[in-house]
């Protein structure tokens, strides 16, 4: 059995609906078909720099998942966003849902600069592709909390030496939320994840 830790967040100051949080019901209902043999430890993460860094860790070590993908949503982005590189720094414009808000320091004092994605990158690409749902690769993250999961995820694998394939995707947010961004229906989106998942199994 191929186990894909698969991650999603709630709602933060300024989006009150995170379709990755939608996405990720829809995985733990098991409404979903997966691909044989592939399951998917489906959770979502509170939207807040230090909660959601312990969880995810501690995701990571209870589940010893063979692959992990991080969701979230980037309301701005009218394509699937394959992130490429984590940035050791969090800073951002709101709060997060505890309240607090950076204005620039590195995530781990001592950590690298950057990580790069460890999933199959260009194949979840191609699979995006041939389902005809517009993907991009993106070399920036932001620098708030999907960052900060992105970052502290590869950087917990790298430091344990784990084999652990992990990389982030944000999508674009849900048609209808906020008229004037682009937006998805949830359906289009899920189609997106099963590509990846697709992808990221060998399917
Ligand atoms: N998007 C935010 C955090 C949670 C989410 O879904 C981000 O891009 O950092």
């Amino acid at each position: 059995m191929m186990r894909i830790l698969m991650t999603g967040f709630t709602p933060f100051p300024g989006v009150e609906v995170n379709p990755t949080q939608l996405l990720i019901r829809y995985f733990q209902d098991e409404t979903v078909s997966l691909p044989e043999g592939v399951q998917v430890i489906a959770e979502v993460l509170p939207t807040a720099f230090e909660a959601s860094d312990e969880r995810i860790r501690q995701l990571i070590r209870d589940e010893s998942p063979d692959f992990v993908l991080c969701l979230g949503v980037a309301e701005k982005r009218d394509s699937i966003n394959i992130e490429r590189i984590a940035y050791n720094w969090d800073e951002a414009t709101i709060p997060d849902n505890d309240g607090l808000q950076l204005s620039g320091q590195k995530i781990v004092a001592d950590g690298t600069e950057t990580y790069d994605s460890t999933l199959p990158i260009e194949h979840m690409m191609a699979a995006l592709q041939s389902a005809n749902l517009p993907a991009v690769f993106s070399d920036d993250a932001g620098r708030y909390v999907c960052n900060h999961v992105f970052y502290v995820s590869r950087h917990e694998i790298a430091t344990r030496g784990l084999d652990i394939p992990c990389g982030f995707v944000h999508v674009p947010g849900l048609t209808g939320t906020n008229e004037e961004l682009p937006g998805w229906e949830i359906e289009r989106l899920l189609d997106a994840v099963r590509a990846c998942i697709g992808a990221i199994s060998g399917e």
